[in-house]
């Protein structure tokens, strides 16, 4: 009998079965992931339990066998009425619980006939302007049975208001309320940026969320403490593991600081993540999540075992998904989705396949839901709890998750805690460095996906996607807040918007404050003012990061001939050619906008970057202040149709035509024609080639530029 082979036997024969080649692989988390992992990988590891601390293996002990995840669908667009039926379609084919999108207007605290949100009203979400609004988007939803997420950070106290009032006119009561909102505004700061209040008093309204909610709503969920967007926002496993629970952290110590009780509030504290291609590492990010939540609220002094357990929501990614031959996203979808369940989530949305060019359609909703019911009902997941447990790959790399993040955790309280250090940039900077990394490493075939820089298909086949007519939701917005205004006691409702403002400057609780100015039919953008007044509003300028694109390209071919490029226009100018990145809208996602801007000054461009949230008519006035030759305008959430156009109509007013307009983000293909006739003269999806971005701008700037050598820089339209 032989003996029994060992891992260095294993080792020997792999080696010789790959002729030596290094077989390891490097995440951007910087883990060397080796070819195999075994027993002594694991040796002194032990997960423990489901439904025992700390809840490594899931916060329930029969998890799924139990009862399953929440099909919890994010979805809202257009008008109450539109997203109303919506969602009871979805109920009855098989949705669980609901979880509403609001359009941009809503999210910052602007009423939909505020001149600021022209092309915003209706299109990335709903629109809700009143009491009205929340009681038509919930007609025939019973809220007493019903749990509702609501994904608003900024406007958080005017919608909050509106859905406890909208309960009361439907007969239910505060307590009775089941759901979450997401209340997270740390991350806003970071990445998202649907704020409206500086950060200090931002922490303020969290704070009095968490109390009023704890002492008269037991089961709602005050807040979803979110790394989801940083996922999105190019964020690693690790920094979305301790940037998110450094948050939490904060948000329990703050609510404690007014004198609450951990474990009144803790057990209604939730989380919400983002589930990428990294199909284990994703699996082991929600086990290393628990854990490392029951560490730090252990560490606070909680005693209650419920205020130590994290439980989560999660989200497919977004940016994993590709306008180019789109239904590969129904297979990305369905491996994150896996990753998600098999990481024990909570409850879980999976995104649409037209996700990378426009709002999902009936048809593209039934896909992604029927994801999830197909995992549910088919596949046999559900039965058994934790089943990747014990498997040395996944035990490894959820201990050296906690590990990691635990490093970045005592970084981060060393900076004085998440509020301090979000203060500084850092975390925001960190981000976008690791985001501009893994573009790179998508631009240089580095990194595959299928269908984009690689495989790529000579023609793409169109999809039909949703078009929202945001003048003719707007108009009835006007309408009904017209008619809501005329109909209220004005009195009663402007002296609650005053006891609002006074409760604001002192120490009122300013969510109980604005459910009695709601009543009084106070609208959103009022209750929004009321608070201004005493909080005031947060601005900041984008400050994309600098090297990344110049050392990963240091010996490219390509990137010499555009950086070449720029140089010849520099001396044809006697200047360097300038392009400023513009943000118009209430969009706030700036991934994008930032690695245009930070790549394009590695290239030799003098970069101009718009603040966010400019009207055309800003952008226009600092593009001229700036003698800009060219303005890229970003745009992710549906405001292209209507922003674009009418800056370039300014331009044209102020005999500027020779400024060039580029448009760049999620824009379906069918709007090309439209914009390319209002005068834009490039457009870039998404999986653009960044480098190529650079070529084109270089023609239009009059410069003679080479043709791209090879398949993968084809990508620039
Ligand atoms: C669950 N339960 C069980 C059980 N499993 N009971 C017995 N045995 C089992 N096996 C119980 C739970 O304890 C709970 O009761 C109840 O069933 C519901 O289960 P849950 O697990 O709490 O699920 P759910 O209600 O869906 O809540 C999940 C959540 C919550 C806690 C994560 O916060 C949530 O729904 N979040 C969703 C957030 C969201 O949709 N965000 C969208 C963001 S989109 P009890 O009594 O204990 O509560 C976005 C995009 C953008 O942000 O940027 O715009
Ligand atoms: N309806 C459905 N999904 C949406 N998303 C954003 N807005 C909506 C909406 N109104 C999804 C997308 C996006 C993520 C932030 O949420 O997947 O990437």
């Amino acid at each position: 009998m032989t003996d029994k082979p060992t891992v260095s036997d294993w080792e020997a024969l792999a080696d010789k079965e790959s002729k030596g080649r290094d077989l390891t692989w490097d995440t951007p988390e910087g883990f060397t992931i080796k070819p195999l992992y075994t027993a002594e990988d694991t040796a002194d590891l032990d997960p423990g339990l489901p439904g025992f601390a700390p809840f490594t293996r899931g916060v329930k002990a029969s998890m799924y066998a139990g009862r399953p995840w929440t099909i919890r669908q994010y979805a809202g667009f257009s008008t109450a009425e539109e997203s109303n039926a919506f969602y009871r379609r979805n109920l009855a084919a098989g949705q669980k619980g609901l979880s509403v999108a609001f359009d941009l207007a809503t999210h910052r605290g602007y009423d939909s006939d505020h001149p600021r949100v022209v092309g915003d009203v209706g299109k990335a979400g709903v629109a809700i302007d009143t009491v009205a609004d929340m009681e038509i988007l919930f007609d025939q939803i019973p809220l007493d049975s019903m749990s509702v997420s609501m994904t608003m950070n900024g406007a958080v106290i005017p919608v909050l208001a509106f859905y406890i009032v909208a309960g009361e006119r439907q007969g239910v009561s505060a307590e009775q309320l089941s759901g979450t909102i997401q209340n997270d505004i740390l991350k806003e700061f970071m990445v998202r940026n649907t704020y409206i209040y500086p950060p200090e008093p931002s922490m303020r309204i969290v704070s009095d969320i968490i109390a009023y909610t704890s002492a008269n709503m037991p089961k709602f969920n005050s807040i979803s403490i979110s790394g989801y967007h940083m996922h999105e926002a190019g964020a690693t496993a690790v920094q979305e593991l301790a940037f998110t629970i450094a948050d939490g952290k904060e948000y329990a110590e703050r609510a404690m600081a007014t004198g609450l009780d951990i474990d009144a509030f803790a057990g209604r504290l939730s989380f919400f993540f983002g589930i990428g291609m990294n199909f284990f590492m994703e699996i082991a990010k929600l086990r290393a999540a628990r854990t490392l939540w029951w560490k730090v609220m252990d560490g606070l002094g909680a005693k209650s075992e419920r205020s130590k357990m994290l439980r989560t929501h999660c989200q497919t990614s977004g940016v994993s998904l590709q306008e180019q031959d789109p239904y590969n996203n129904v297979i990305r979808t369905t491996i994150e989705a896996m990753a998600a369940t098999l990481g024990g989530t909570q409850s879980l949305h999976t995104n649409a396949l037209d996700e990378a060019i426009a709002l999902p359609t009936d048809f593209s909703a039934r896909i992604a839901r029927n994801t999830q019911l197909v995992l549910q009902e088919e596949s046999g997941i559900t039965n058994v709890v934790d089943p990747l447990g014990g498997s040395y790959y996944i035990e490894a790399l959820t201990a050296k998750l906690v590990e990691e993040a635990e490093v970045m955790l005592e970084q981060i309280e060393a900076e004085g805690g998440m509020t301090a250090y979000v203060a500084t940039g850092k975390p925001k900077a960190a981000i976008e460095r690791a985001a501009a990394e893994k573009q790179t490493s998508v631009d240089k075939g580095e990194t595959v996906i299928v269908g984009v820089n690689k495989y790529r298909r000579d023609v793409e086949d169109e999809i039909d996607t949703l078009d929202i007519d945001n003048h003719k939701v707007r108009q009835g917005q006007i309408a009904r807040l017209k008619r809501v205004r005329d109909e209220r006691d004005e009195a009663a409702c402007q002296a609650a918007l005053e006891e609002l403002t006074k409760g604001g400057a002192g120490g009122g609780n300013v969510l109980e404050l604005a459910v009695k100015a709601a009543r009084h039919d106070a609208t959103l953008g009022e209750i929004s003012s009321a608070m201004e007044e005493v909080f005031g509003r947060h601005d900041a300028t984008p400050k994309p990061v600098s090297g990344v694109y110049k050392s990963a390209y240091e010996f490219d071919h390509r990137w010499q001939q555009v950086t070449d490029g720029v140089e010849a226009v520099e001396r044809r100018l006697g200047r360097k050619p300038r392009i400023m990145v513009a943000k118009m809208g209430q969009d706030g996602h700036d991934r994008g906008a930032n690695v245009i801007a930070s790549a394009f000054a590695d290239m030799g461009f003098e970069v101009v970057s718009g603040p966010l949230f400019q009207t055309p008519k800003e952008a226009m006035a600092m593009a001229l202040e700036n003698g800009v030759d060219a303005i890229g305008a970003s745009s992710l959430a549906a405001g292209h149709k209507t922003l674009i156009p009418e800056l370039i109509d300014l331009l044209r007013e102020a005999g500027r035509s020779d400024i060039k307009v580029v448009a760049g983000g999620v824009i379906p293909p069918q709007d090309y024609d439209f914009l390319r006739e209002a005068g834009v003269q490039g457009i870039y999806g998404p999986g653009s080639n960044v480098v190529e971005c650079g070529a084109d701008m270089l023609r239009l700037l009059g410069h003679n530029m080479p043709p791209a050598g090879d398949e993968l820089d084809e990508a620039a339209e």
